[in-house]
């Protein structure tokens, strides 16, 4: 047996499906996974020694490519100080400030360790601040594994939701309105009818978790004008999006700003990191301050605090994110010139260096346009593509990233690949 598929059998006698992560096991995609043992700039390298031109990113935090030399020196020079003392540190002031800085509604923020803990969280006090327990959320956005989050649309028309797993109790389910993405005249249905009860509608200003599927023009101001005519909280899960679509995140691109914003990934230049914050009277309820209860042994730890900043001053380059633009608008081109010439029926969405391509006629606008992409055929080019060295998210329903590291070359290494798996399939 190969490195892989030995550390692949060990692995899942011990660790469900032999990972740490659902998706990582290629269940949607087929084949075993490959294990890494590094990665390099846009590369990574698995234990049998193939390298890969790296388009996941580790799901969107490797916005510099892997070990980039500000992070591991940072980190370097950060851990010879300690890993961790459960007190206050200069450096969480520092990201702390930063952030508000590059993200004005962010006025207060609580530092956290996943993307999960920041939305879970935002949500516990957007009912904590309002006193109400509904919250609206949209189909195919995901905002971790919170229980109030693992849902999906109940049958019918009704939108009160049902669980999306095991062990989330219908009765907290219920709590949870699910409607489709894009869709305002839903939201403005369910406010009305529930004028009142709904403390927050929390939606990913850019879907990454259907696919990239943008918002169509007016809907988060929509829901901006809606929420705050309802008295309900606006939630941006930027988790994704925070400095990958501008250095202000989806709310600078697209000029609406939230009540509370969640964010994660790049925030912690690919260390275990979530961010929950935004408007300071809100942002007082959370302890110590107020009631809303929330807290983390490794909340703002130094070293994730430390790679954080390192990835975010070098984010501070406005000509950063002209050259996301163009490497993803050329990755896209090439992609999508090699569906064109091999007859392919593709559709790719794309927001600035984040681009999913759908194996569907399109547009695609939600997740039930979205379902409609012939998945078997995105596992083919999948494995096409690993076959030629490189590595797309192993699902038709997540996003691909270009980061700072990819070179012009690697991108049409990327498109040759494309018209090889595209004219096989
Ligand atoms: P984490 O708990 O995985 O750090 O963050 C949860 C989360 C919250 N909000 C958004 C918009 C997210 O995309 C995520 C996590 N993203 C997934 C894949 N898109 C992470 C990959 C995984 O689950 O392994």
């Amino acid at each position: 047996m190969t490195g892989s598929e030995a550390l692949y059998e060990r692995g899942r006698r011990l660790m469900p499906g032999g990972v740490n992560s659902p998706v990582r096991a290629f269940g949607a995609v087929g084949g075993r996974p490959f294990f890494v043992s590094r990665g390099e700039g846009a590369r990574i390298w698995d234990e049998d020694g193939r390298s890969y031109l790296d388009f996941l990113g580790s799901w969107g935090p490797l916005i510099l490519g892997h070990a980039p030399a500000p992070v591991v020196e940072a980190v370097g020079e950060a851990i010879r100080r300690g890993t961790s003392f459960g007190a206050p540190t200069a450096r969480e002031v520092e990201l702390a400030e930063l952030i508000s800085r590059a993200i004005p509604s962010v006025e207060m923020v609580r530092l956290v360790s996943s993307g999960t803990e920041a939305a879970m969280s935002a949500i516990r006090l957007a009912r904590g601040a309002t006193g109400r327990d509904a919250i609206i959320k949209f189909e195919g956005c995901y905002h971790g594994h919170a229980d109030s989050l693992l849902v999906k649309a109940g049958s019918g028309g009704a939108t009160f939701s049902i669980p999306d797993s095991l062990g989330v109790p219908s009765a907290l389910a219920s709590l949870t309105l699910t409607l489709p993405f894009n869709d305002l005249a839903a939201v403005r249905r369910t406010l009305e009818t529930r004028d009142g009860k709904i403390a927050a509608v929390i939606v990913e200003p850019v879907a990454g978790n259907m696919g990239v599927v943008p918002p169509t023009r007016g809907f988060l101001q929509g829901l901006r004008d809606l929420t705050r005519h309802h008295g309900a909280l606006l939630i941006f899960d930027e988790v994704i999006t925070g400095f990958r679509v501008a250095y202000g995140g989806a709310q600078s691109f697209y000029g609406v700003s939230p009540d509370l914003t969640c964010l994660g990934k790049i925030i912690g230049g690919g260390l275990p990191v979530g961010a929950y914050g935004g408007r300071r009277d809100l942002m007082e309820h959370v302890a110590p301050l107020g009631k809303v209860y929330q807290a983390g042994t490794l909340s703002g730890n130094p070293l994730t605090v430390t790679a954080g900043l390192a990835t975010l001053r070098a984010l501070a380059d406005p000509t950063v994110y002209r050259r996301l633009e163009a490497m993803g608008a050329k990755l896209q081109a090439g992609v999508e010139a090699a569906a064109r010439e091999a007859g392919v029926l593709l559709t790719v969405n794309r927001v600035g260096s984040m681009l999913t391509p759908f194996f569907a006629a399109g547009p695609v606008t939600d997740f039930e346009s979205a379902k409609r992409s012939n998945t078997s055929r995105y596992a083919k080019f999948f494995q096409g593509m690993l076959a030629r060295g490189v590595f797309f998210a192993p699902s038709q329903f997540e996003a691909a990233f270009v980061s700072l590291a990819h070179s012009e070359a690697d991108i049409d290494s990327a498109g040759a690949a494309a018209r090889e798996v595209f004219r096989a399939l």
